[in-house]
């Protein structure tokens, strides 16, 4: 892991980020560079670099990324309309910070996958 790790010195405090939720396992924050008027990003509390490393132990935290998302969706008032749900992995994906994230984005009509 590259040290010290952006997404771990912002769960911990360290560094400003707009945290609008965190429990024991999640936290979430506003994206720095939005791609759309809702773009949240839902990290594990512990670093695990993508989802390329993810283990059996890890379920419980994967399920309650999703979770999380689908709440502040409601909460974002896009649930409604509907949002994406995104996590890059490895560089053909783009991944450009090596701590594992779900993007939650929503708020406008997305282009469709591949179109
Ligand atoms: P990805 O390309 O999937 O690795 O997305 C990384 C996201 O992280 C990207 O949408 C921009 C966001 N980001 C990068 N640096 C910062 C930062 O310092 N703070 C916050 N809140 N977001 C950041």
């Amino acid at each position: 892991m590259p040290s010290p790790c952006l997404f771990c010195e912002i769960i911990a405090g360290r560094l400003p980020g707009q945290i609008v939720y965190q429990d024991d396992l999640v936290t979430a924050f506003c994206d720095r560079f939005p791609r759309a008027p809702v773009h949240i990003l839902i990290v594990p509390n512990r670093h695990i670099d993508s989802v390329s490393m993810l283990c059996a132990e890890d379920e419980m935290v994967i399920g309650r990324l999703i979770l999380t998302a689908r709440q502040l969706a409601v909460k974002t008032k896009i649930d409604q309309t509907g949002y994406r749900l995104v996590i890059n992995t490895g560089p053909d994906a783009g991944q450009s910070v090596h701590h594992l994230h779900l993007h939650l984005l929503g708020g406008k009509s997305m282009p469709l996958m591949g179109g």
